[in-house]
């Protein structure tokens, strides 16, 4: 089943599940000209950024998204259909260059390209990281502000913690102490049981030396093996569309949603030095015209870790000498534009199990698939509630593992796990293979020492720019991916998997072997994060300051996941949303905004 794009539909209007009241303009009908503030890109940063500033009646926003609406994706909206919208009309459809630790495999890259950006198209995992990784951020960047205490007003404005779709008891799944239940993104555990529930709980119990049962892993520390919690709420999918641009806040007069509208380029406003940054140059037509629109008081990039590098680089803010050989006009050197690019490589292991009672079972059987659409259509109940993933665990390698003889761990800290393991009733794609039924058991490095680049290879703003993640290029990550593997092996090799489990992804016994097998099958988590980082002010590195001003430039921040100065051991949908809630209030109190 795929490419479900049906209209809205009434009765989720009434719900506001499916559909969100977006002004849908296109430039020549901006009531004005003039905004005090302009965003570019409408995915979770950017969403997050507009829906606070606009709270203000006294500013004027005006939010550019290069995609649609996402009203009416019903593959966005039903959590089951997720891999749907991958490789649709809403992703980017970018590839990374040759990896050469893949055995020079080039990898898909999917970006939301929608309103909602990647939040209308990822997992809907909801995972902080660890106070580690928050406290680190704030140790590189000097400013206690990004440590975990200081920011967990952020964390309570962005969550809502609701019931699961089917009202199931909680207790002992999650730790409500450690959540907030009237921010705005809703948050849920699974709202249907699966069959590898048991199998994974009696694990923590069999095993709880090496995998221990963890009740919340986004308590601060993440060890262990817990439930999934979801960024769904009432059985939809809760993108930053759904909850920040909802009906109620795009009908505030002062915020306008251009959609379809691709950014080219950010450019000063005049001669003078330093550059002030805060006219915004578009197309609707593929580059056949092009318009400028600028901001009175700012301009805030959240293209994504991928688009923000690059639509600096084809401003002419990054390393002088690579814009110099394409010919883009120079405006401000800033080497780090685009580097430390950081992402988690990962391994989709799929374990054939002696089951029937597995995503693969329905996804071969279209009248199923009708059945449980209709199912979640009508009462917001079933299956097609439940994102695929059912369990998160991060687990961190021995202190004594031989790794840290050569490497200094990478890991922000004790509470902060080496390894992920994302568990599946099924293999999530679409295209499932053509017989058998899997226990997917994805395996990944969280904090990877690798790191790439996004570059240009062209000054022609549409197109992609080249995308390096050097994936395993750093022999830590290739260990760490490895025993991750052997450990996922261990886990279901335990009693509670026995007559289940019918064979291993990979015959592999030595190193050599399980080198190739991920070499030939590593793919990316999709998390992408660095490339326009934090550091410190006055540093010789990075590209924005802790307050996500660009540097050496006035009038332009950066507000996305490419600030992050270090990947968290997370998926980064949360963390993405920490940052621009915080964004937020440093740009309203420099601007004496209603806070
Ligand atoms: C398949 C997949 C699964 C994932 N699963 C999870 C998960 O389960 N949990 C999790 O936490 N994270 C997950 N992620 C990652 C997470 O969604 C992202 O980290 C997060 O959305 C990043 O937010 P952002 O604001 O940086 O960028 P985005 O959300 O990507 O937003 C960027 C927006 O900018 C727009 N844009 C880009 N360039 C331009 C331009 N030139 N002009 C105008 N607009 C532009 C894009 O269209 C997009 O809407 C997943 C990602 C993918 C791809
Ligand atoms: C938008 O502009 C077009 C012409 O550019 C015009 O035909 C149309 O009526 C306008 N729509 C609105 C809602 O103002
Ligand atoms: C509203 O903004 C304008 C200019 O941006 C400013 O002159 C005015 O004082 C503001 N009013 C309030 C009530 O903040
Ligand atoms: C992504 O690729 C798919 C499959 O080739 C294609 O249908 C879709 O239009 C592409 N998306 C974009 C934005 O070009
Ligand atoms: C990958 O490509 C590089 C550069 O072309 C080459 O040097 C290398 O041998 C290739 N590696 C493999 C495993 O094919
Ligand atoms: C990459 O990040 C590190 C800090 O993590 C920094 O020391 C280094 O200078 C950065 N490199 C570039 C090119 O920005
Ligand atoms: C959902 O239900 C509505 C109203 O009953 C119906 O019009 C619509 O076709 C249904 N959509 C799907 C995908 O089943
Ligand atoms: C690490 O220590 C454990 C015992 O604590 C031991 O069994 C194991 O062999 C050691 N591993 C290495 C690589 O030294
Ligand atoms: C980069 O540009 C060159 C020259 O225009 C072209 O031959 C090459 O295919 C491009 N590479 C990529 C990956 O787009
Ligand atoms: C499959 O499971 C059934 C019980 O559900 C069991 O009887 C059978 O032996 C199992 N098959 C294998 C090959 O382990
Ligand atoms: C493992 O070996 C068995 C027996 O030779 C074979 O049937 C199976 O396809 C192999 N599995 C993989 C993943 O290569
Ligand atoms: C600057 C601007 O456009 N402000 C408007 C914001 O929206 C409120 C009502 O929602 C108007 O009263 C303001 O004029």
């Amino acid at each position: 089943m795929k490419g479900h794009n049906l209209l809205c539909i009434a009765w989720s209007t009434l719900l506001g599940l499916l559909c969100s009241a977006t002004s849908f303009d296109r430039f020549d009908n901006l009531s004005s000209s003039a905004f005090d503030f302009i965003i570019v890109g409408g995915g979770a940063g950017g969403a997050v950024v507009a829906s606070r500033l606009s709270e203000d009646p006294n500013v004027s926003v005006l939010l550019i998204e290069a995609g649609p609406s996402n009203e009416g994706v019903l593959d966005s909206a039903v959590p089951a259909l997720q891999q749907f919208t991958i490789g649709t009309i809403y992703d980017w459809n970018f590839t990374t260059t040759p990896q050469e630790a893949l055995n020079n495999r080039t990898i898909p890259i999917s970006r939301g390209l929608l309103l909602g950006g990647t939040t209308s198209i990822n997992n809907m995992a909801y995972t902080r990281g660890t106070s580690d990784d928050y406290d680190r951020w704030a140790r590189i960047t000097g400013d206690e502000g990004w440590s975990w205490n200081e920011l967990q007003p952020y964390v309570r404005k962005n969550e809502r913690f609701v019931e699961p779709a089917d009202h199931h008891d909680t207790t002992g799944q999650f730790d409500p102490a450690v959540h907030s239940f009237d921010g705005m993104n809703f948050v849920s555990l699974g709202g249907f049981p699966t069959p590898i529930d048991t199998k994974v709980i009696r694990t923590t119990q069999e095993q709880d030396t090496e995998f221990k049962f963890n009740l919340d892993y986004n308590s601060g520390n993440q060890l262990g093996v817990g439930w999934t919690q979801s960024t769904v709420g009432f059985g939809a999918r809760s993108s930053s569309a759904r909850t920040y641009l909802g009906p109620e806040i795009t009908r505030r007069k002062n915020l306008s949603v251009l959609l379809n509208t691709r950014v080219t380029r950010v450019l000063p406003v005049d001669n003078a030095r330093p550059p002030t940054i805060r006219t915004v140059e578009l197309t609707q037509d593929a580059g056949k015209t092009v318009q400028q629109v600028t901001a009175q008081k700012e301009v805030i990039l959240s293209a994504g870790s991928i688009m923000s590098p690059a639509v600096l680089l084809h401003s002419g803010i990054g390393p002088a000498e690579a814009l110099s050989s394409l010919n883009i006009k120079v405006v401000h050197d800033l080497p780090s534009v685009g580097q430390n690019l950081t992402n988690q490589p990962i391994l989709r292991n799929a374990f054939l199990v002696n089951s029937t009672q597995t995503l693969e079972t329905v996804s071969r059987n279209p009248t199923l698939e009708n059945e449980l659409l209709h199912e979640w259509n009508k009462t917001k109940t079933g299956p097609y509630v439940n994102p695929p993933d059912v369990f998160l665990a991060w687990f961190r390698l021995p202190s004594n593992s031989s790794i840290f003889e050569q490497f200094d761990d990478p890991a922000a800290g004790p509470n902060t796990g080496h390894m992920e393991f994302i568990f599946a009733n099924g293999v999530l794609n679409a295209n499932p293979p053509a017989s058998g039924n899997f226990l997917q058991l994805s395996t990944s490095v969280s904090s990877p020492v690798s790191r790439g680049e996004i570059t240009l290879n062209t000054s022609n703003p549409l197109e992609h720019p080249l995308i390096n993640f050097n994936l395993l290029s750093s022999e830590y990550d290739l260990f760490t991916i490895r025993e991750a593997l052997k450990a996922a092996t261990r886990f279901v090799s335990t009693p509670s998997w026995a007559g289940y489990i019918l064979a291993a992804p990979t015959n592999a016994t030595t190193d050599e072997e399980f080198d190739e097998y991920i070499r030939m099958t590593t793919l990316t988590e999709n998390h992408p994060v660095g490339t326009c980082s934090m550091s410190p002010k006055g540093a010789s590195w990075g590209v924005v300051d802790p307050d996500l001003k660009v540097k050496g430039v006035r009038g332009l921040r950066v507000v996305d996941a490419s600030v992050f100065p270090r990947i968290p051991s997370a998926h980064t949908q949360a963390p993405t949303y920490f940052v621009a809630e915080r964004a937020s209030d440093l740009i309203k109190k420099d601007w004496n905004l209603r806070l």
